[in-house]
């Protein structure tokens, strides 16, 4: 039997200790007495897109300064040495790539592309503060929008079912720091259940999906590096 495949799912939480408050916790969650979920919407920002591109260049800034933590550092770690290895992830903040996962399945956008409502242009940015709000498109003068997935929006096609694929045919799904109820991310852990694989799910706090999981509750900075180190000892995998 060799070294198991792995699929993991992120969320807000493995990016808490790198100073970013997660999407539904008080820091995070309101920002000027509005909820993140009544601005992350097409219609918000079909009505206030000033204001929808206030939140989101708020965002940028709080997320300029911050940096990958143990938590994505140890996944990038895996991502090496593990032949079969899919990390997946609900967040937008880029923290993954910048601590050197190379194969991220991104399932609701980067905070720092954006793109047309209207036309295909599609360009990084990550210039803070964003001036002038709402930036315009230099092709066709249309609103640029966050190249995030919105609340009601469809997810990206090919990366879902990447996705899909990775947690039906692992043998261990790992979630990390997800309140677990944003679908359609949040039924990925269970398609390893369906198959006979086991769930383990790192978070500070019980979620939907713990009663279906083994938890390692506490901050995934830390229970994340030490499941790791008892993995490595186990399989015999010299740590790198
Ligand atoms: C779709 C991008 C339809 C933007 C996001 C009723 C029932 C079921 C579903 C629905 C429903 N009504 C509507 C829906 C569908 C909806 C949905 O699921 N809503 C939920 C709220 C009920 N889903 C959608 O709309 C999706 N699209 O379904 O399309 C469709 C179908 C066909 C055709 C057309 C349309 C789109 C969902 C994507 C929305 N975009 N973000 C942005 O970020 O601004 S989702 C948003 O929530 C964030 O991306 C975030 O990633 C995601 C999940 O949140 P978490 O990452 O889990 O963060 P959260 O704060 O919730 O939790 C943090 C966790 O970490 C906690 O558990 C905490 O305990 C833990 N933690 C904290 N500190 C630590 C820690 N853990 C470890 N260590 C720590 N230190
Ligand atoms: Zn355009």
């Amino acid at each position: 039997m060799g070294l198991p495949r792995i699929a993991v799912l992120t969320g807000a939480g493995v990016s808490a200790a790198s100073g970013i408050p997660t999407f539904r916790d008080a820091a995070g969650g309101l920002w000027r007495q509005h909820r993140a979920e009544d601005l992350a919407t097409p219609q918000a920002f079909a009505r206030a897109p000033k204001l929808v591109w206030e939140f989101y260049d708020h965002r940028r800034q709080r997320i300029a300064g911050c940096r990958p933590n143990p938590a994505h550092a140890i996944l990038a770690e895996m991502d090496t040495r593990l032949p079969d290895f899919t990390l997946v992830t609900q967040n937008i903040d880029g923290l993954h790539l910048q601590a050197g996962s190379r194969r991220v399945l991104h399932l609701h956008g980067n905070i720092w592309q954006i793109k047309c409502v209207f036309c295909d242009y599609r360009q990084e940015n990550r210039q803070v503060p964003l001036s002038p709000l709402p930036p315009r498109c230099p092709e066709c003068g249309d609103l640029l929008r966050p190249d995030v997935v919105w609340f009601g929006e469809t997810l990206p096609w090919a990366e879902l079912q990447q996705a899909a694929r990775a947690f039906e045919r692992a043998d261990l799904a790992l979630v990390v720091g997800t309140s677990a109820v944003v679908y359609p991310a949040a039924e990925l852990p269970f398609y390893t259940r369906h198959r006979g694989g086991e769930i383990l799910e790192f978070n500070t706090e019980a979620t939907p999906l713990s009663p279906h999981a083994t938890s390692w509750f506490g901050p995934s900075a830390e229970t994340l590096p030490r499941w790791w180190a008892q993995f490595c000892a186990e399989q015999g995998l010299a740590r790198g």
